[in-house]
């Protein structure tokens, strides 16, 4: 298969890369830092690079225009590439990080989805994976528009499914809860390494191949089978009482 992947060059896309690498998959990653990218096509077999800002419309349309023969009927698109950005108070957070996340978690997702779902119609063979999270259906302090926008697109990979009824193209949101080694907290901290330790201390918190095999587990299975969504946490983590605010 050939497996189009954004936000490729660290943490859970990396892993993705590799592990459908590690059986003979073709791998397009697309990335914006390009040493990452190119110390990815060491490591694995056959990989297309593509340096692109996900949310560089003109440039993506520029490079799956002139995609290698052999990499250009993509059969799995994996839509990685998203943030996460502070865990304040909406009333205390800043605007510029709402505006990033809506940029890349919902206008890039679509964008790319936009760009590759024609050809997959057209032959009547495909998978659309997207990255969601547990953050679109549980409600949490600070989850604000990082949450809003993982419910956007697990209701836009839900909604695919109704547009793609008879087309054989599938469609499947995955939805990890805590996970650590990749940047996703680094990012949200905004480097801060100690918020980071503490978040993951003792947690025993997914890891970039969990993810990245369920993902395979999803893309494998006979075509017949659409997981519709995948929620995954790591048995640490589970439920709490509803919060009540009482008056003193
Ligand atoms: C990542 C899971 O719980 O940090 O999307 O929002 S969580």
């Amino acid at each position: 298969m050939v497996v189009f992947i954004t936000g490729a060059s660290a943490g859970f896309g990396r892993a993705i890369a590799k592990r459908f690498a590690q059986d003979g998959h073709k791998i397009i990653a697309l990335a914006r830092r390009k040493e990452r990218l190119e110390s990815l096509q060491e490591e694995i077999q056959e990989c297309f690079i593509i340096p692109c800002d996900v949310c560089d419309r003109k440039g993506l349309e520029h490079h799956l225009a002139f995609l290698p023969q052999d990499y250009q009927n993509i059969d799995v698109l994996v839509n990685n590439a998203g943030l996460a950005l502070g865990l304040e108070g909406a009333d205390k957070c800043d605007f510029a990080d709402w505006v990033q996340m809506i940029e890349v978690n919902i206008k890039a997702l679509t964008s790319v989805t936009h760009l590759v779902l024609p050809q997959m119609v057209e032959r009547r063979s495909g998978h659309i994976v997207t990255l969601g999270s547990i953050a679109g259906k549980y409600p949490y302090p600070g989850g604000n528009v990082y949450g809003a926008s993982k419910a956007f697109v697990r209701q836009f990979a839900l909604n695919l499914r109704a547009d793609l009824a008879g087309t054989c193209v599938r469609v499947t949101d995955i939805q990890p809860g805590l996970s650590s080694d990749s940047e996703f907290s680094l990012v949200r901290f905004k480097g801060d390494v100690q918020k980071v330790e503490s978040l993951y201390k003792n947690s025993n918190a997914l890891k970039p191949e969990d993810i990245a095999e369920a993902v395979y587990w999803v893309t494998t299975l006979p075509k017949h089978i659409n997981i519709n969504t995948l929620e995954l946490m790591p048995t640490s983590q589970s439920f709490a009482p509803l919060n009540v605010w009482r008056e003193d």
